[in-house]
């Protein structure tokens, strides 16, 4: 790996977005593509960032800090990544259910999956089964990921989850579902796909869908 690309990856990892500002740009002038600073350079150390967040070797905190350096410097490539026609891996529809407003697992869950490739729709908190399938007409997404932190809006994944099943969409689509109360148990009693336990695997889980989707 180039050196430059190694310093985009440290930078990020220490949440520096300063650095990564100045870093992106120098990269791009010395010819290293879009591709590889996103994917060899930020997404490298988004990598190690869930890695270390996975193993408790990392707070929220931190990870918060590192995704907004992430952001900054995908800002930058935007533009370029465009030119070299590289695509996002897929499209993922994301919220915490009706009645929830618990949102800081969800944007974590934002977060890595961006950071795999991944464009997310977020929908927000709050959010009934009709505008996940209002969101998923307009945008067909290949995932529609679901978070909830309360035992009493938990049923809300199920009415999600029906909601699809009425509208005869549900073989159209790959459900993920995640939040301290769910449990796989939970998540094969209510019909959905994934349970992910936290965001890491939460975003690993979605990679593997889309790349078995796209036959890789
Ligand atoms: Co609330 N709250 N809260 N709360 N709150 C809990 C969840 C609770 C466990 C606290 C407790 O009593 N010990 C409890 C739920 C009890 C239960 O249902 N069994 C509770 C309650 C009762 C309530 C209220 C009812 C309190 C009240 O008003 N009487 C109320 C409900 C409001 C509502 O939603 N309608 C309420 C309100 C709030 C605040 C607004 C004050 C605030 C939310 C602020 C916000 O989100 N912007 C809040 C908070 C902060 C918490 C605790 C303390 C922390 C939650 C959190 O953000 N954790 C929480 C106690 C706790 O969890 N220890 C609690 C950090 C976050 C990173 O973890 O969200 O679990 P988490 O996300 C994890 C995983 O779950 C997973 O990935 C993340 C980590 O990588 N994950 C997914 C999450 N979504 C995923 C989706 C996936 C995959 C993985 O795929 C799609």
């Amino acid at each position: 790996m180039s050196a430059i690309l190694s310093e985009i990856s440290a930078a990020l990892q220490s949440g520096k977005a300063k650095t990564v500002k100045e870093l992106v740009p120098q990269a791009l002038e010395a010819g290293v593509s879009a591709k590889d600073i996103l994917e060899r350079g930020l997404l490298a150390g988004m990598d190690i960032v869930a890695v270390k967040f996975k193993n408790n070797e990392v707070y929220v905190p931190e990870v918060l800090i590192a995704a907004r350096a992430m952001n900054a410097g995908t800002e930058l490539l935007k533009p370029h990544l465009a030119e070299s026609g590289a695509k996002p891996l897929g499209k993922a529809l994301l919220g915490t259910v009706k009645g929830d407003l618990h949102d800081i697992g969800k944007n974590l869950v934002r977060m890595m999956l961006e950071g795999k490739g991944i464009e997310v729709i977020d929908l927000g908190v709050d959010v009934p089964p009709e505008r996940f399938l209002e969101a998923y007409h307009a945008e067909k997404p290949d995932i529609i990921a679901l978070s909830a932190l309360l035992t009493t809006t938990m049923g809300e994944m199920k009415t999600t989850v029906d909601a699809f099943v009425e509208a005869d969409e549900r073989d159209n689509v790959v459900i993920m579902v995640g939040g301290a109360p769910i449990s796989e148990v939970f998540c094969e009693s209510i019909g959905a796909d994934i349970y992910a336990a936290d965001a890491a695997s939460a975003a690993e889980a979605a990679k593997q869908v889309l790349l078995e989707k796209k036959g890789a």
